[in-house]
């Protein structure tokens, strides 16, 4: 058989609990879109705010104006949509140089205490398959996931058309 990588078949986390989804990730894998932009050392925290609100903060190291290394302080809120498991993230730099956009935010799967597979497309191809796309593998662990996890995180990454377009995060305490 063959997949049809349909955006619109996509399945993500049934009955998401924003609540357990608080706190510290630490990026393991990255699957980045056109023009990337954090490149390792990445960690996003996400908090519920008093009105209900997800709001995240992430850290990683980017590569500036063709060659100035920082570490970038970016800035998230999310708005519900009628899926609890999809969210519109719009995002900002600590400073004006950083990106600024405004993405689908879809969480694939997670078990809230070890991980999490993140997902968004950019850009639909006219044929309903993802153009421009990126993805993170996260994990509540920051020397990796468990390997009792990483079976069904393979099983999501084919689910979602991306199996093979990941590299390594690396960790290394520069941010
Ligand atoms: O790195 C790329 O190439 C694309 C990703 C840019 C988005 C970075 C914005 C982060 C804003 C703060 C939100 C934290 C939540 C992070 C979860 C997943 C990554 C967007």
């Amino acid at each position: 058989w063959a997949q049809d990588c349909q955006v619109s078949d996509i399945t993500v986390k049934q009955d998401f609990n924003k609540t357990g989804y608080q706190g510290t990730w630490y990026a393991v894998a990255k699957k980045d879109p056109v023009g990337l932009f954090l490149l390792d050392n990445i960690v996003a925290t996400y908090k519920i705010e008093e009105d209900g609100t997800m709001t995240a903060t992430a850290q990683g190291r980017v590569i500036i104006l063709n060659n100035w290394e920082m570490c970038a302080n970016m800035f998230g809120t999310f708005e519900d949509t009628e899926d609890p498991a999809k969210f519109k993230m719009k995002y900002w730099g600590a400073a004006a140089y950083l990106q600024t956009g405004y993405d689908d935010h879809w969480v694939i799967d997670t078990d809230y205490d070890n991980y999490a597979i993140h997902y968004s497309c950019r850009e639909l191809d006219e044929d309903g398959t993802c153009l421009d796309g990126y993805s993170f593998i996260f994990s509540r662990h920051p020397d990796g996931l468990r390997p009792e996890d990483q079976k069904i995180v393979t099983e999501k990454k084919q689910e979602i058309c991306f199996l093979g377009k990941y590299r390594r995060v690396a960790h290394t305490g520069f941010c």
